[in-house]
């Protein structure tokens, strides 16, 4: 069962049954935040946004009702902020060259530093907790398992290097799926948290980012090649059934039935009808201007942190035609 993309009490219900042969996807800004900064994740988590700019560091942005977002707070000191989990009222922001910083968030206008992750080797990327275990990519430093039993605490369990840049991660039942840029799509045993054991990859030239994995298949976004569809139903033998080309730069996805929604540097928020893998094809598109690069998607919202543009709420939904 694939792991949640966010934590604890937090419930994602896909209110949408997409679509048939004939459907579009038709997308409508409904809200926007936007102060200055390079907004490059977000995590929502209840009536929160926490939004990672690569510049000023992690905004906590009260989010109850999109067209007025109202901002609670700003961690300034998360240089090169990369990646959010929220555990409880800490906050673990990994921030490139910097290390993995733990903040108390209990009154996110006060934000306090109480610590941070001391077995890191270099340029913590993203970091997904589930339960009492995180999973962190970083960019020099492989992929770490790390006990969070205390979460005050964080203390690796375990440690792939392997020859990767480490990017993202999704975990599916016993395996992680681990991007490694250049290196392609690298597949984890974890079935033991203290000995991960690397038993498939697959990599045909590119850059992979970004992914999810569900139902047995990985869909892998490469910022050279598009976005690539991966049958994973046997983890040791990875095969490419297609690839969603398309231009630009793919560099986030997030999969609801048979459409991928996917966010490209140059050409903003896409849909594409997965139904047919081997032959992937867009179905709707969104484009203001600004960079996505990544998003968070919670019922019928996207939460997209779009680069100078700040963060936008796009509605999304099916138009039977
Ligand atoms: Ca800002
Ligand atoms: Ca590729
Ligand atoms: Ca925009």
């Amino acid at each position: 069962m694939r792991i949640s993309r966010i934590i604890a009490s937090v419930s994602i219900v896909f209110l949408l049954t997409l679509p048939g042969e004939a459907s579009e996807i038709v997308f409508e800004e409904v809200g926007q935040f936007n102060d200055g900064g390079m907004a490059v994740t977000v995590l929502v988590v209840n009536d929160r946004a926490y939004v990672c700019e690569f510049d000023n560091g992690l905004e906590i942005l009260d989010i109850s009702n999109p067209a007025n977002i109202v901002k609670l707070g700003q961690i300034d000191d998360t240089e090169q902020a990369r990646g959010i989990a929220i555990i409880g009222n800490i906050a673990y922001v990994s921030c490139n060259v910097n290390g993995l910083k733990l903040f108390d968030i209990s009154d996110p206008s006060k934000p306090v530093y109480i610590g941070e992750y001391s077995d890191c080797d270099g340029d913590p990327h993203q970091f997904l907790a589930s339960g009492d275990i995180g999973y962190l990519t970083e960019w020099h430093g492989g992929f770490d398992i790390v006990d969070i039993s205390d979460p005050l605490k964080p203390a690796r369990l375990s440690h792939y290097k392997g020859d990767m840049l480490a990017f993202s991660v999704d975990i599916a039942g016993s395996h992680a799926f681990v991007t490694g840029y250049k290196a392609g799509l690298k597949i984890l045993d974890i079935s033991d948290s203290k000995n991960p054991v690397l038993i498939g990859d697959f990599n045909n030239g590119g850059e992979t980012n970004a992914l999810h994995v569900v139902d047995e298949k990985a869909y892998v976004c490469d910022k050279l090649q598009g976005m690539e569809i991966l049958d994973v139903s046997d983890p040791a033998h990875p095969q490419l059934l297609g690839t969603f080309k398309g231009g630009g730069s793919a560099v986030g996805v997030h999969v609801i039935d048979d459409v991928a929604l996917t966010i490209n540097w140059k050409l903003g928020l896409e849909a594409i009808d997965i139904s047919d893998p081997t032959s992937p094809a867009k179905i709707g598109s969104f484009n203001d201007g600004g960079r996505p690069n990544g998003f968070q998607v919670v019922g019928d919202l996207i939460y997209m942190a779009d680069g100078s543009d700040g963060l936008e709420i796009i509605r999304f939904q099916k138009n039977n035609n």
